[in-house]
C-alpha cells in the first residue's frame, strides 16, 4: 500500500508512468540502494569521521540498530522525525534508520535555532526530534527540553552528545537490530527538505524515493562518482547539494568514502584532503575563494582533488577560471535547488563552458522553459524566468496550497524565480533573480521571514530587508528601518537590531550585516517598497 502523507502533491499518474517506462524511476528506495551496497562491500570504507573509519558492514549494522531504537520508541512508517544536527557521523546511520523504517525525517540545518526549529516541529507534527547538545554555541539540549514542553505532537527528543555516545544514543543502540526489509515503497515521500524561502514562514518540500535517486544516479554519472571516490563534505549533510548533486548519496550508492567535517575552513579541509586522498569536494563560491586564496594551498598535498563542484550561487568565470592551476582540480559547475532541477556542466567540456555556465539539466526528462513576464517563452539566449517540470522536482510543496497555485503552473512546472539565458545547447546561465530571496553566499534568507519579526521591535515603524553587493558573498544582508515616529533612535543600531533578533531564536546567518535608518522607503508607482532601488545601496 502505499503511504499517503496529506498535504502532498502527487506526480500525475501519465508522468510516472512515462518516467518509470524511461528508466529514471526504479523499483528501490534508499534503505535498498545502501544494503546493495552494504552486501556488496562490506569491508570498504563508508564514513570517516573524527578519525574513526566506519565499514559498509559497520554502517548497515548501526542503521539496522538505530531502525530496532527507533520502532521501539514507536515510531513509524509515515512519522515525522525532525533532524536537526550538524555534519556528525551518526548523522548518515540515523538517517537511513529514519528511511529504513519508513519515517519521514524533517532535514533541519544545524544553523537553525528555536525560531525555525519550533515551527518545523509543529507544522509537521513531529513525533520526535533528534539533535546535539550543543553546536556553535547553541545549547540545543535545552531547546530539545523547551519543545517537549511546547509542542504537544512531540513524544521524544534524542540528543547525541557533542563528544562520546549520550545516554540517549546507548537507549536507542540497546535494541540489537533489525532485518533490513522492504518497509516502505519508492513512491513514498522519503524526506522533507526545507526551501530556502521567500515568504514568512519556510516551506517544505517532500521528496519521495524514486524522485530522488532519479537525480543522484544520473549525477554520479555526470559528477565522474565511483567506488574510488573519497569526498570531503563540508556542506551540511542536510542540504540538496551535499545530499544527491552527486552528493553523500551518491558516494555511497556506488562504495566510495565520505569525509565529513564541521569545518571547511583550510586549516581543517586541507589537512583532510592530504590524509585521506580526498578525490571529490562540493563546496559554495565563497568557500572556493577562500582555498584559491589560502596560503595554505602550499604546504599540504592536495593533488587527490579531482573534482572541485562548485553552486549554490553565482560563481565568477574569473574565479573559475583559476581552479586548474591553482588547486590542480577540475571546475564542476552545478546550479540546483532542493525543489528539484539541478544542472551541472561537464567534467571534460571545454573552459569557456566550464568557467562560465552553470551546466546543463541532469535528467533527459528534465523539462526547461525560459519565459518573460507575461509568460511567453522568450528566444534563445535571451534572459527569462526558469520554469521547470521533471522527475525530480516536486509538483508543490507540504501543505503549502496556496503558494503552491502561485509557484507552479497548472501544468505542473515550478517556477524557480531565477532569471536565465540558455544558449543553443540547453547550458543554463543563472544571471538574475526575480523571487525576493537573498543569496548569502549560498545560504538563503527569506526577507519576509526577518522584516516579520522586525517589526516586532518597539522602535521600528516599518522595516525592508534586501541583499546587497559583497565581494565575498555575493550578497550581505540589509535591513533599511524607519524608526518610529517620537521614538529613541538610539536604540536602534546594529547590535541592537542582530540581539532582538538572535533572541527570538532566529538563525544567526540570517541577522542582517548592515542597518541604515531611514525617513521612508522610496516607492514604486503601485506603492511597494522599491527593493530594486535599496539593492543598489
Ligand atoms: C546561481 N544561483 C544558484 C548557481 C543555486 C545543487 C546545487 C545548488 C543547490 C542549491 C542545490 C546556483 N548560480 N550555481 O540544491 O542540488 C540559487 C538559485 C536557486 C537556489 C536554490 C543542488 N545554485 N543557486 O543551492 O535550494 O537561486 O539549492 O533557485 O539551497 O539557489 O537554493 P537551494
Amino acid at each position: 500500500e502505499p503511504l499517503l502523507l496529506d498535504g502532498v502533491v502527487p506526480y500525475p499518474e501519465e508522468f510516472a508512468v512515462r518516467y518509470r517506462s524511461e528508466g529514471h524511476w526504479t523499483d528501490q528506495t534508499l534503505a535498498e540502494m545502501l544494503f546493495e551496497v552494504v552486501e556488496r562491500v562490506p569491508d570498504k570504507t563508508a564514513i570517516i569521521a573524527d578519525e574513526v573509519r566506519i565499514t559498509y558492514g559497520d554502517l548497515g549494522e548501526r542503521v539496522l540498530r538505530f531502525a530496532a531504537g527507533f520502532t521501539d520508541l514507536g515510531i513509524n512508517r509515515g512519522d515525522r522525525v525532525v533532524l536537526h544536527l550538524p555534519n556528525v557521523s551518526d548523522y548518515v546511520p540515523i538517517l537511513f534508520a529514519l528511511f529504513e523504517i519508513g519515517a519521514v525525517p524533517v532535514l533541519a540545518l544545524a544553523a537553525l535555532r528555536r525560531h525555525e526549529i519550533e515551527y518545523f516541529v509543529e507544522f509537521t507534527e513531529a513525533r520526535a526530534y533528534v539533535t546535539i547538545e550543543t553546536h556553535a554555541g547553541n545549547d540545543f539540549a535545552a531547546l530539545a527540553r523547551e519543545l517537549e514542553e511546547s509542542s504537544p505532537n512531540l513524544e521524544h527528543t534524542v540528543v547525541l552528545a557533542t563528544d562520546g555516545t549520550s545516554a540517549d544514543v546507548e537507549q536507542l543502540l540497546s535494541h540489537g537490530a533489525l532485518g533490513h526489509a522492504r518497509r516502505s515503497l519508492p513512491s513514498d515521500v522519503a524526506f522533507l527538505q526545507l526551501s530556502g524561502g521567500t515568504t514568512g514562514q519556510p516551506k517544505v518540500i517532500p521528496h519521495t524515493h524514486e524522485d530522488y535517486l532519479a537525480s543522484v544516479r544520473a549525477s554520479v554519472k555526470i559528477g565522474a562518482i565511483t567506488g574510488d571516490t573519497v569526498q570531503l563534505v563540508v556542506l551540511p549533510l542536510c542540504h540538496s547539494f551535499a545530499m544527491r548533486s552527486p552528493g553523500f548519496l551518491g558516494v555511497l550508492s556506488q562504495g566510495g568514502t565520505i569525509v565529513p567535517t564541521l569545518n571547511g575552513s583550510p586549516d581543517v579541509a586541507f589537512p583532510l584532503i592530504a590524509q585521506h586522498g580526498v578525490t571529490d569536494v562540493s563546496v559554495v563560491p565563497p568557500l572556493a575563494l577562500v582555498w584559491l586564496n589560502s596560503s595554505l594551498k602550499e604546504r599540504y598535498d592536495l593533488t587527490s582533488l579531482q573534482v572541485l563542484r562548485v553552486g549554490g550561487a553565482k560563481f565568477s568565470a574569473q574565479a573559475a577560471g583559476r581552479v586548474r592551476a591553482e588547486l590542480g582540480a577540475t571546475v564542476q559547475q552545478s546550479f540546483g535547488m532542493a525543489e528539484g532541477l539541478t544542472t551541472f556542466t561537464g567534467l571534460d567540456e571545454d573552459d569557456d563552458t566550464i568557467t562560465s555556465r552553470q551546466g546543463r539539466p541532469t535528467l533527459s526528462a528534465d523539462e526547461v522553459v525560459v519565459v518573460d513576464d507575461e509568460g511567453t517563452v522568450v528566444p534563445t539566449g535571451t534572459a527569462g524566468h526558469l520554469w521547470t517540470r521533471g522527475p525530480s522536482t516536486i509538483r508543490g510543496y507540504y501543505r503549502a496550497p496556496e503558494h503552491n497555485a502561485q509557484n507552479f503552473t497548472a501544468d505542473g512546472f515550478y517556477k524557480t524565480g531565477d532569471i536565465v539565458l540558455e544558449d543553443e545547447r540547453g547550458y543554463l546561465t543563472v544571471v538574475g533573480r526575480s523571487k525576493d530571496q537573498i543569496n548569502r553566499g549560498g545560504e538563503k534568507i527569506a526577507p519576509e521571514e526577518v522584516e516579520n519579526l522586525l517589526l516586532a521591535f518597539d522602535a521600528v515603524h516599518d522595516v525592508s530587508v534586501v541583499g546587497v553587493p559583497d565581494e565575498m558573498l555575493g550578497e550581505r544582508t540589509k535591513a533599511f528601518v524607519v524608526p518610529r515616529a517620537g521614538g529613541d533612535t538610539s536604540l536602534l543600531t546594529l547590535g541592537t537590531i542582530r540581539k532582538f533578533l538572535r533572541d527570538k531564536g532566529l538563525a544567526a546567518y540570517k541577522l542582517p550585516d548592515v542597518v541604515e535608518l531611514v525617513d521612508e522607503f522610496e516607492r514604486t508607482a503601485v506603492g511597494k517598497v522599491s527593493k530594486l532601488n535599496q539593492r543598489a545601496k
